[in-house]
């Protein structure tokens, strides 16, 4: 018998849910109430999110859960999305335009104007975050002459949206925070002066909150309109994905390395402070701030992206080609013909993938793969190889030795990606579970409503709720 009900609203680059959690007092079984594509629009030129649709369907999937369930036994809700990218509201609270998506190549060439204000070297010792060329900071400075910009009264990253539509505040979840760069890594503030160096408007920042604060009531319009007969606590939870993600993950201990498996792969440890260092920022790896007080050192390693814009681009050649068919084909190709370097620049951006992943193979002088097996192989066979060089190199960071690799979200049902990274990797991979990131959202809600007294309790839940499978790796597999 379910004792309470909790919703997360998880929404990723490709795809968005809205789960449902029911606590039974032991287990916390979850099940999908709505599922939801995303993805980039081009309008007037750039790469945008439609998030006035992504709040419909978040309303659906709530509505949707109204109709269907004992509504008695809510008790909260909870978003997480995406990293970086923002709104920008006027002083109604007006949304000004459409948030762009950080793929947009608007920002090519910023962070090298940057440099020229903010030597590199001290933006890392500040924020202790990982370069890449689509961080908020960035971002704004790429939009810095711009009208959008001239007119915003606040700046909210995604959920912090959500959050401000569905109970009218306006605040900034921590653990989304740190991936702005606007933030000191160690004091664990805003930074203003980094904006205010770069002539960057610092009125913007909204007030940051500690992820597990409670947000208050939905709005009663919101209420109404979802078909809820109470008012119910909107939680902020771990609201970057990859925080609840990381949160939801089973076991995660010292020895333990995670692949968060999506879109990108965020391949990391968890840690207690950040770890700041000349060799940190060589390597470009990251400390985002985690739920409780936790760091997570990791890096971005681009992940099924990689696949899903091959794919997108063979069924624009009209060939009608499902997940599972992509990955049987690749499953059936010759191992380890060709690689590519899944972080080299030109992979990051839309476009026409099968064709840059041949050119890559070409310059290289590697056999050119060309059929569909051949390419996913490729992608997957790549991406296994980078885990272990970011694993390896995290161990030698760290000095703490990794025995498990443990891979959560969608890329965890990836047999074939799961076997690889055991062989590449050699060590013991364990895959699951596929919605640690719902999971996650949903323990950190449970905390707050105080059914679990702290994470590592939480976590012991999520073990005995939610499937998980070993892979060891294959002698002589080894890459
Ligand atoms: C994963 C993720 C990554 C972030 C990237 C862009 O969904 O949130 O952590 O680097 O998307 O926001």
């Amino acid at each position: 018998r379910d004792y309470a009900h909790i919703l997360a609203v998880d929404i990723g680059a490709s795809s968005g849910r809205v789960m449902l959690g029911r606590w039974d007092g032991s287990h916390i079984a979850l099940e999908e109430v709505h599922r939801f594509a995303n993805g980039m629009l081009e309008r007037d030129g750039h790469l945008v999110w439609d998030v006035n649709r992504l709040w419909r369907e978040i309303q659906t999937g709530v509505r949707r859960y109204a109709t269907w369930e004992n509504q008695a036994l809510l008790v909260s809700i909870g978003i997480d999305t995406w990293a970086v990218d923002y709104a920008l509201l006027d002083e109604r609270g007006a949304l000004i335009g459409d948030p762009y998506a950080y793929r947009d190549p608007r920002n090519e060439g910023i962070a090298e104007l940057v440099d020229a204000i903010i030597p590199p070297e001290e933006l890392y010792e500040r924020t202790g975050l990982q370069r890449l060329p689509f961080n908020t900071l960035y971002q704004l400075y790429a939009e810095r002459d711009g009208s959008r910009l001239a007119a915003a009264a606040t700046l909210l990253l995604m959920p912090d949206l959500f959050h401000f539509w569905l109970t009218g505040t306006r605040v900034a979840e921590y653990t989304n925070a740190t991936t702005t760069m606007v933030l000191d890594a160690r004091q664990r503030a805003w930074a203003i002066d980094l904006l205010e160096r770069l002539g960057l408007p610092t009125h913007i920042l909204p007030p940051l909150i500690m992820p597990g604060s409670r947000l208050g009531p939905l709005l009663p319009e919101v209420q109404n309109a979802v078909g809820l007969h109470r008012p119910i606590e909107v939680i902020a939870v771990g609201t970057h994905d990859t925080a609840s993600a990381v949160a939801g993950i089973p076991g995660l201990d010292a020895h333990s390395a995670y692949i968060s498996s999506g879109t990108w792969s965020l391949v990391g440890v968890e840690r207690t402070e950040p770890l700041i260092s000349a060799e940190a920022r060589q390597l470009n790896v990251t400390n985002e701030g985690g739920v409780y007080g936790a760091i997570r050192l990791l890096k971005n390693v681009s992940g099924l992206w990689l696949l899903q814009e091959c794919q997108r681009r063979w069924n624009e050649e009209g060939r009608r080609l499902t997940w599972d068919d992509i990955i049987a084909q690749a499953e059936a190709a010759p191992p380890l013909r060709s690689l590519i370097d899944p972080d080299a620049p030109e992979f990051l951006a839309v476009g026409d993938m099968p064709a840059r992943i041949r050119d890559y193979c070409r310059r290289t002088g590697q056999s050119v793969p060309e059929t569909v097996g051949e390419i996913a192989r490729c992608c997957l066979e790549s991406l296994a190889l980078r885990y272990q060089q970011v694993i390896e190199a995290l161990e030698r960071l760290t000095g703490q030795p990794i025995t498990t690799v443990r891979i959560v979200g969608g890329g965890s049902q990836n047999t074939l990606l799961c076997q690889l990274t055991a062989d590449a990797c050699r060590r013991t991979v364990v895959a699951g579970p596929t919605e640690s990131t719902a999971l996650g959202n949903i323990l950190v809600q449970a905390i707050t409503m105080g059914y679990f007294p702290d994470l590592t309790t939480a976590r012991q839940v999520a073990a005995a709720s939610a499937p998980q499978r070993v892979y060891t790796p294959r002698e002589g597999a080894a890459q």
